[in-house]
This record gives structure tokens, C-alpha cells and sequence, in this order.
């Protein structure tokens, strides 16, 4: 498949080499009462991404593409949450407090779950991760290139942080990386202008960048396959 219109020049990939990464659409960050809003934060501007998300993952599974997701998530005990990231700043409540959603970024508790639009399905892979980047203790790149993949798709929130970090790590392992602009989005929209700009700069230094219409009619020229359920 070929993306002719991606940014800043065509985006070459195959559906088996390629995985769909949905970073962090969990509750914590999405709805009022976790995480993003004890930030200070107005959490319905992510909330407008939601169907652009859902219908690329639909399409995606459709066509039988191994999906990734994430959630920002730490243990109850909190070992893996160092206190520089629990310390800093002024939030309402701090990570491992209790909130309205359960223990806020805290891994089971309700406001961690992905939300039900884009919630995981059997045989997809979903991860743990305590860091803003995806590969950064979760043993993700191993499962990666055991099945064979060097392209990656990314969607999710937000773009300036976890998305961009997750898609800068991808990039130092080898790997092709697109970013869906309507299908990531941040609390800061000029953040968002900024970090989508930068992936594609200085002839993709991080990456491409398209939209999910370009995306879309290329799914639908596949075959679609079985699904799990
Ligand atoms: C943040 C994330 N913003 N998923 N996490 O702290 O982008």
C-alpha cells in the first residue's frame, strides 16, 4: 500500500509488517476525573478524536492488521513510578491517589481502562507502560520484531507527549513511522500544530503524517479477513 499524499512524501507499507499503535486512549486521560483533568486540563478536547480513532480501527481489523495498545500505568505499589514523575508540579491529585475514576494511573483501576469505543479485542496486543514512550520498559520492540514488524501507524493522545515520545523511540529502533493527525490530539492545540509538523520536518526526520482519509480508502481496497469475535 501507498499513501501517496502522506507528508512530507509518499508512505510506502504492507498490512503484515505494519502494526496500528493506539497510544493511551484510556480513561485517565479522556474523561473527567483522571489523570488529565487532576493536570488541570479540559479533557472534551480529546473527546473529539474519539470517531476518527474508531473508525480506523475498525478498517484496520477489518483488513486483519495486528493492533497495539497502551496505557500509561503503573503498579499499585508504585515501584515503577519514580518520584520525579510523582512530585512534579500542582495537580489536584498526584499519581496513586485515590480519585473519582479509582487510583489515579494506577494499572486495573476503572480510569485506566481504555475507553469501551476502542477497548482491545482478543489477539491484539495491549501494554503497560509506566513511562511516557512506549518502549521504554515494556519489552514492546521484542514482540514487534518476533512477528515481524517495521512499520508503524500511530493514533492516540496525547500528541506532544506520549504519542510524540512513543514515535521518537520507534524511530531510534528502525522502524517507519506514520502519525494520523486527526486521530491524535492534545490539550494544547498549538502543541499539536507544533509536534505534527516536527515528526515530518528535515525530510521525516521522526516520520510521515497523514489523515485518516487518506488511510481509509487504502483498507478498503483489501480483502477483509475472519474476525476473533
Ligand atoms: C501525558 C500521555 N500527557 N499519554 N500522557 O502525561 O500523553
Amino acid at each position: 500500500m501507498q499513501l501517496a499524499e502522506a507528508q512530507p512524501f509518499p508512505f510506502s507499507f504492507g498490512l503484515k509488517s505494519t502494526a496500528l499503535v493506539i497510544i493511551d486512549m484510556q480513561r485517565d486521560f479522556i474523561e473527567p476525573g483522571g489523570f488529565g483533568e487532576t493536570l488541570g486540563n479540559d479533557v472534551s478536547l480529546l473527546q473529539a478524536i474519539v470517531p476518527a480513532c474508531q473508525a480506523v480501527l475498525e478498517a484496520w481489523r477489518r483488513a486483519g492488521g495486528l493492533v497495539v495498545h497502551t496505557r500509561e500505568a503503573h503498579k499499585a505499589d508504585l515501584s515503577d513510578c519514580p518520584p520525579a514523575k510523582r512530585n512534579r508540579g500542582n495537580p489536584a491529585l498526584r499519581i496513586g491517589d485515590r480519585g473519582a475514576m479509582g487510583r489515579i494511573l494506577v494499572a486495573g483501576e476503572p480510569g485506566n481502562q481504555i475507553i469501551p469505543g476502542l477497548a482491545p479485542q482478543r489477539g491484539e496486543i495491549a501494554i503497560d507502560k509506566p513511562g511516557k514512550g512506549a518502549f521504554y520498559a515494556t519489552g514492546l520492540h521484542e514482540q514487534l520484531q518476533h512477528v515481524g514488524i517495521t512499520h508503524l501507524l500511530f493514533m492516540g493522545v496525547t500528541t506532544e507527549v506520549c504519542v510524540q515520545t512513543s514515535m521518537r523511540e520507534a524511530n531510534d529502533r528502525g522502524y517507519d513511522c506514520l502519525l494520523l493527525e486527526d486521530c491524535t490530539e492534545s490539550y494544547f492545540p498549538a502543541f499539536k500544530t507544533a509536534a505534527v509538523a516536527m515528526m515530518c520536518a528535515q525530510g521525516a526526520i521522526v516520520g510521515w503524517t497523514a489523515t485518516s482519509a487518506q488511510l481509509l480508502p487504502a483498507l478498503a481496497a483489501l480483502p477483509a479477513q475472519p474476525q476473533h469475535c
